[in-house]
């Protein structure tokens, strides 16, 4: 009998919605820079669907959020990003999936189309309204840096462990950006010229300010990360041209982005705590 009324469920109203200050936030934390295995991450998030998405089950989420980390030969950090970013996104009751988007060798590493990548890949995988760019090597370390989009594109780091916590200049934007769906549109996305180290994050930061949108940044106390210390990578040199492409930003914008990237996915996989997309960029195209 008592089986029965459990297989006849009449549900009252449906879940709440997530609130921001939940009772499983803390504050400032002391990230783990443990670097376990794939395998052993796997084990210890086995709430995550394949591909990487949760989607908290006690409350409904505000929007749906695309992770997207620019990558290319960095394991280590990977894993110590997913081990302290899984966790904090889950005690803030995100609906997520995690995509690393990977530039095959040879070439220089170009961030900016990997981004305009990564939001169209994600895009045609399921219908997120929050996007957010993550470097592969910063960690954050307060739970109150709310992983949510804004009413304008936001800057998350206010302060990083390089720069004593403070950042270099007012206009930064580059490591972790959040956009909504149509405001990546409205700016054209990332330009995708940039090869090598360097300028493109400044070009996403004047693409903003020249569409009419304003710059947030999460409040000095809250928006701290600890970047992993890392030399320069060898495939990844500082690009001589920057200076020379940021003084076109404007002139580009509307013909240099989302609308003109050009690139061949090679794979998509489905791993435990990611989905890794893999492709190739044809420098002289
Ligand atoms: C700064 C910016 C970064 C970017 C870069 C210039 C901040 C906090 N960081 O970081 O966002 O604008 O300058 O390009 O403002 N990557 C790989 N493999 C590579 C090369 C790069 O995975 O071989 C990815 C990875 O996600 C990495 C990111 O690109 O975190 C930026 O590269 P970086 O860490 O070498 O640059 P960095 O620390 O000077
Ligand atoms: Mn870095």
């Amino acid at each position: 009998v008592l089986s029965d009324s459990l297989n006849d469920p009449t549900f009252s109203g449906e879940l709440p919605p997530c609130v921001n200050h939940s009772l499983k936030l803390g504050g400032r934390f002391k990230p783990l820079m443990t670097e376990l295995t794939l395998e052993a991450l796997s084990y210890l998030f086995l709430e995550l669907r394949p591909g990487g998405s949760y989607t908290p089950d006690t409350c409904m989420a505000r929007e749906k959020t695309a992770i997207i980390i620019p990558f290319r030969d960095r394991p280590s950090h990977l894993h110590v990003l997913l081990l302290n970013l899984i966790p904090l996104l889950k005690r803030q009751n995100i609906d997520f999936t995690l995509f690393v988007i990977e530039q095959e060798l040879p070439g220089p590493f170009n961030r900016g189309l990997l981004h305009n990548a990564g939001f169209i890949e994600a895009s045609k995988l399921g219908d997120y309204n929050c996007f957010i760019f993550h470097d592969v090597d910063l960690i954050p370390i307060n739970d109150l840096n709310f992983y949510h989009c804004n009413d304008n594109p936001t800057h998350f780091i206010s302060g990083l462990n390089k720069f004593k916590y403070k950042l270099l200049y007012p206009t930064m934007f580059g490591g972790v950006v959040s956009f909504t769906d149509d405001q990546f549109r409205q700016i054209n996305g990332a330009s995708n010229l940039y090869f090598g180290w360097g300028g493109e994050d400044d070009d996403l930061s004047k693409r903003v300010e020249n569409r009419g949108l304003k710059r947030l940044r999460k409040y000095p106390s809250i928006g701290l990360y600890d970047m992993i210390l890392h030399g320069r990578d060898s495939t990844n040199i500082p690009n001589p041209t920057r200076f020379e492409l940021l003084k076109t930003t404007r002139e580009r914008q509307g013909v240099d982005g989302l609308s003109s990237a050009k690139y061949s996915l090679l794979s998509t996989d489905s791993l435990p705590l990611y989905t890794r997309l893999r492709i190739s960029i044809n420098m002289t195209e």
